[in-house]
């Protein structure tokens, strides 16, 4: 047995050395939250076992590869796999530990799903021995974990599951931490960011930190778990309200025709201002999606943070505007789409304002759209069949008329004024300014 197996027992009641379970760790969704922290656990000694509901990442999993792209996952996963620490399942076994890392997606009029967190929860409680410890990651909205309790308490009668505000633990512990890693930096995060974990009591907060000490090289946080819900909504709310910020003034200054860049620039030099950065829109599947589970909790008090939504989704409208704008000033001129990413150097496109933009204006001017994209191999499924084409940079230079940077990659910021010159030129990320 190695030292993380002995260091979960330590942590359990008595009870939970009698059964053996099958695995010290199972993680309910292998996708870009479950399947690095999968590997993390694995490399760091813990016997993990990964579940998925699609039969295809258990057999590419399985098989030591990845799905998904992320820095330095795809050698990490081969290792744990190798080493026979890490295995994928579509069954959940019996574990010590329980982390659920599945989607919690958006619903109709922006209230929170968490279907997927209540499926795993009643795939989780058949398996439970006293002394496991069910510990959820996704995003969530507040009284989550609560949930979480009453779905294992309704399936096992016979477990003393705790209950928020008991001041003893009960035959099992239940807890909330939040993944906070940014995609592109996951791996390094994991380990190096501190953690915030919420006990349903705090005997559950505590045998939940336990896991976390053993590969976290951050502080790890004890607090209840309705707090640690909140933290997480507050962090990418807090975010995604300074980003509107950012495009709120660049819509204002488009208006009044003063360089939104140059400003920003000068009001960063005080000592108490830090603007961020305008963009085309906020993509990807964290800040343009967590605010709303905050809106949801107290809609009526929450003005600012369902405003700033708004202006963020609004930029993207606003910079396809400016867009057909210049196509029809140019008659019959092409413009160059550079990027499709939700940010620079991923290859993620989910809820990607840059995809949005280019999909729109192909739908309606396909022929006139050449889009570059270092991280695509072909368009994706929403230009096929537009007539929009995917091109290479050069080729995007010579052909165009109208050159729009939607993502700053890497890829593009060698680009200068002088390779640029001649062109009509919207620069939504301000890449050429810096
Ligand atoms: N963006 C701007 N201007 C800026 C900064 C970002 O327009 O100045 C845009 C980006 O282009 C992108 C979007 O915002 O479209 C989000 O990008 P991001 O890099 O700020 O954040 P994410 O969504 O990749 O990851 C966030 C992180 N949260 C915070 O920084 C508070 C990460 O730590 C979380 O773990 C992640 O959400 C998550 O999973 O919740």
């Amino acid at each position: 047995m190695n030292a993380p197996f002995e260091a979960a027992k330590a942590i359990g009641p008595d009870a939970a050395s009698e059964a053996i379970p099958d695995h010290e760790i199972a993680v309910i969704g292998l996708g870009y939250i479950g399947l690095p922290t999968a590997a993390v656990l694995a490399t760091r000694g813990w016997r993990v076992c990964g579940v998925d509901v699609s039969q295809s990442v258990i057999e590419t999993v399985n098989a030591g590869r990845v799905h998904i792209e992320e820095r330095d996952l795809d050698g990490l996963v081969r290792e744990a796999v190798a080493s026979e620490q890490l295995v994928a399942s579509l069954e959940v076994p019996t574990a010590h530990f329980y982390m659920i890392a599945v989607p919690t997606p958006l619903g109709a009029d922006n209230a929170p799903d968490i279907a997927s967190v209540e499926a795993a929860a009643r795939a989780i409680a058949p398996k439970l021995l006293p002394g496991a410890c069910v510990i959820v990651e996704s995003t969530s909205p507040v009284g989550t974990t609560e949930s979480v309790a009453e779905i294992i308490a309704g399936v096992r009668p016979d477990l003393a599951v705790p209950r928020f505000g008991d001041r003893e633990g009960g035959d099992i512990a239940l807890a909330y931490c939040p993944e906070r890693v940014l995609p592109g930096r996951i791996v390094t995060e994991l380990v190096y960011n501190d953690r915030v974990i919420g006990g349903i009591t705090p005997d559950c907060a505590g045998r939940a930190a336990a896991l976390y000490h053993s590969f976290v090289k951050g502080d790890c946080l004890v607090t209840n778990a309705r707090i640690a819900e909140t933290v997480k909504l507050v962090e990418n709310s807090f975010r995604d309200v300074n980003i509107a910020f950012a495009n709120e003034l660049s819509m204002i200054a488009d208006a009044m025709e003063i360089d939104v860049w140059e400003v920003i620039r000068l009001a960063n030099r005080h000592p108490r201002v830090n603007v961020l950065q305008p963009g085309p829109g906020v993509g990807g599947h964290c800040i343009a999606v967590d605010p709303w589970f905050l809106v949801s909790g107290a809609p009526d008090k929450a003005r600012l943070i369902r405003t700033a939504r708004e202006v963020n989704d609004h930029k993207a409208i606003h910079t396809e505007e400016r867009i057909r704008k210049q196509l029809r000033a140019a008659r019959y001129g092409k413009a160059a789409l550079l990027g499709l990413a939700f940010k620079p150097d991923i290859d993620d496109f989910r809820e990607s304002p840059a995809l949005e933009i280019s999909t729109s204006l192909a739908r309606d001017l396909g022929e006139r759209i050449l889009v570059v994209e270092p991280f695509a191999e072909q368009l994706p499924d929403e230009l096929a069949g537009t007539g929009a084409k995917l091109v290479t940079l050069d080729a995007a230079l010579r052909e165009a008329e109208i050159v729009v940077v939607l993502v700053d990659h890497t890829a593009f910021r060698h680009l200068t004024p002088e390779d640029l010159s001649g062109h009509i030129v919207y620069d939504t990320r301000g890449m050429l300014k810096r």
